[in-house]
């Protein structure tokens, strides 16, 4: 089922109600205690029902003057409006006001009704019609049929309602499966009940035993009943009209203009980063510091405007303002208000709310206003890229998006999900993520400085992390350790005993070193489970001991030694071949005990002990009950 909300406008006394009345074949107790000549004072409600799966809640707003907050207020969150004309007065100040209301609030349709054509001839209502669509000139509802009408004799009635089937047919679709959202226009106390909220509702569902929250005081309560159309039920959803009981909710704690919405949906703020219009009508421009009476969702309060980029709005122009409220509101980006004179006399304009927890900036700031344009065009993925472009060299996550787009977490997980599909993001395992573009730009910069390191000292066996991060001062060390694993997944470098080099890089060896490369080379193929430790070849007196340590570091790089502790050294051949006879002796004897190893080897104790120690941390033995067992029993040796 759809549900709609429909919102009539027009001058005072123009047959709005009474139109809405044949529309809903209703008796005037339904819409109201008022007899047909009262004119309608605050805000009316009803419903009709299009088609068995289309409802409209219809708001029926006051023509009178006076009452211009209620139109504000009543007409925030409709899909679609009645603008009714009479045939005989045409177009009258509050029409225009209210056609400009509709105009700044971006309702998505208008459909222009001449009311009690009864009254008049056929060429009046024609002359009307060609004002109406003057009026619409250059508004995004010039496509919408005139509708003529007489509530009275029924002509055109059944025209209308197929028009407005027809407009609603195209519109977008309200989200009812987001977060909830209902900005108060009502409230009061029921006997027996307690305290009752009515609205529209913007977005999202709520049922019977749902936690709430009422902003901008935060206090929190649940649904104890739902009344959807006159009917209690379970549950209300986005575009019908709900009555709401809360628990724990007083009459004092909530007033019209407060929102209920699902806990932690958005937090009250005092600032607001919008682009405002004046209106061509308004009769002063919009100075910088001026105060203003602000109107958005339900709600009223002032407010000082800054403008970011100049000192005066002329009527007719749009610029982007932070304004500074008076009183804490809730607002979500994309949220339309209306900006009146203070006295309340003329309405200034209109806007839309761009960022509402904006951060701290200075007026007059390119970077400033290039910002709010991206994220007033609401090209999200272009913000984004935008935003981590300005600061690159770090990681991000998804709440670091939240917080510097104003998307719901929700939304900035589709968002990246996408932008990574599309081969735009990088993301880690721990779901960090960074440009694709940045992270290829720095995974390049940083094998350009590891290779020329290695350039200028070929003979060393590698660069630690830190040698080659100082060069990278500006990025931070997470993003730092992503782009070397990035590096190492793409097989361009690799990580040799804790030091980094390029996946295609040999040390060399100078003429001395290549002399003791020759000597312990021989040294250790002449023996075979008793070789020389370290200590051994240092006592060597024609060789220096550096030279002697950097060929065995040299010799563990290219997996020609394997170190068993820091001083005794294994060939891998010789390894593998101990291991084989160890494990083969436990399998046979259940166990093996060091002085075993060392009959068995061939060899002594210096060796025995550091190889068992080798062979316990590498999960090839265990000890066991004073034995070496092997690690798992079902190796293969
Ligand atoms: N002859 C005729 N009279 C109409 C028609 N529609 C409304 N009227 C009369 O016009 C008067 C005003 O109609 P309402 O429906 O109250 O007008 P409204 O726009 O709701 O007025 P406000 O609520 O004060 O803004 C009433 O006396 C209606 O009976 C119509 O189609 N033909
Ligand atoms: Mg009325």
């Amino acid at each position: 089922m759809s549900n709609y909300l429909i919102g009539t406008a027009g001058h005072v006394g123009h047959g709005k109600t009474t139109l809405i009345k044949a529309l809903a074949d209703t008796n005037a107790e339904k819409i109201n205690n008022e007899n047909r000549q009262k004119s309608t004072k605050y805000l009316d409600f009803t419903h009709f029902t299009l088609s068995t799966e289309k409802v409209c809640s219809i708001i029926d707003v006051p023509g009178y003057k006076k009452y211009i907050n209620d139109v504000i207020a009543g007409l925030g969150g409709v899909d679609c409006v009645l603008l009714a004309v009479d045939a005989e007065e045409g177009i009258m100040q509050q029409t225009r006001e209210h056609f400009e209301i509709i105009q700044l609030l971006d309702v998505q349709a208008c459909i222009p009704v001449i009311t009690g054509i009864d009254k008049v001839e056929r060429n009046v209502v024609n002359e009307i019609e060609k004002n109406i669509k003057d009026l619409m000139k250059g508004s995004s509802y010039t496509k919408s049929t005139v509708m003529k009408v007489s509530a009275i004799t029924g002509e055109g009635i059944d025209k209308l309602i197929s028009a407005i089937e027809k407009t609603l047919n195209k519109l977008t679709p309200r989200d009812t499966e987001g977060s909830f959202r209902m900005p108060v226009d009502q409230v009061y106390n029921l006997p027996g009940v307690g305290t009752v909220v009515t609205g529209s509702i913007y977005q999202g569902a709520t049922e019977k035993e749902r936690m709430v929250e009422i902003l901008p005081t935060g206090k929190r309560g649940k649904v104890r009943h739902v009344q959807v159309y006159d009917r209690t039920c379970d549950k209300a959803e986005a575009g019908q009209r709900a009555v709401l009981n809360i628990s724990k909710i007083e009459e004092r704690d909530i007033r019209r203009g407060d929102q209920v919405i699902r806990p932690g949906l958005m937090k009250p703020t005092l600032d607001l980063d919008t682009r405002v219009e004046v209106l061509a009508s308004s009769p002063h421009p919009l100075k910088n510091k001026v105060k203003v009476r602000l109107h958005i969702a339900t709600g009223e309060t002032f407010g000082q405007i800054i403008l970011l980029d100049r000192e005066t709005l002329e009527p007719g122009e749009s610029g982007y303002a932070r304004i500074l409220l008076e009183t804490q509101i809730g607002a979500l980006p994309e949220d339309r208000f209306i900006m009146r004179a203070p006295s309340g006399i003329y309405t200034w304009g209109g806007g839309k709310v761009i960022d509402p927890h904006p951060p701290h900036h200075r007026r007059f700031d390119k970077s400033v206003i290039d910002m709010l344009k991206l994220k007033d065009k609401g090209d999200n993925e272009v913000l984004v890229e935008s935003i981590m472009k300005k600061e690159p060299y770090k990681l991000y996550n998804q709440e670091m998006l939240t917080a510097a787009t104003y998307l719901s977490l929700e939304e900035a997980g589709v968002l990246i999900s996408k932008m990574q599909k599309k081969d735009k993001l990088y993301r880690n395992t721990s779901g960090r993520f960074q440009l694709l573009s940045v992270m290829n730009k720095l995974a390049d910069k940083t094998y350009d400085i590891l290779e020329k390191l290695q350039d200028l000292q070929p003979d060393r066996l590698g660069r630690s992390l830190e040698e080659v991060k100082r060069n990278l001062s500006k990025v931070d060390s997470g993003l730092f350790r992503e782009i070397i694993v990035y590096l190492k997944d793409n097989s361009k470098i690799q990580e040799k005993n804790g030091l980094l080099v390029t996946s295609d890089f040999s040390p060399e060896l100078t003429p001395e070193q290549q002399e003791v490369y020759a000597w312990i080379v021989e040294e250790f193929n002449a023996s075979d489970f008793t070789p020389p430790t370290k200590g051994d070849l240092h006592l060597n007196k024609k060789f220096k001991k550096p030279v002697i340590d950097h060929v065995i570091d040299y010799m563990i790089f290219t997996g020609e030694l394997v170190s068993i502790d820091d001083n005794v050294f294994l060939t891998p051949g010789n390894l593998e071949k101990a291991k084989r006879i160890i494990g083969n002796y436990i399998i046979k004897h259940g166990g093996i005990i060091p002085g075993q190893v060392r009959e068995l080897l061939g060899t002594t104790r210096k060796y025995v002990i550091p190889l068992l120690e080798y062979l316990d941390k590498t999960y090839f033995t265990r000890r066991k009950d004073g034995k070496r067992v092997l690690f798992r029993e079902n190796i293969v040796v």
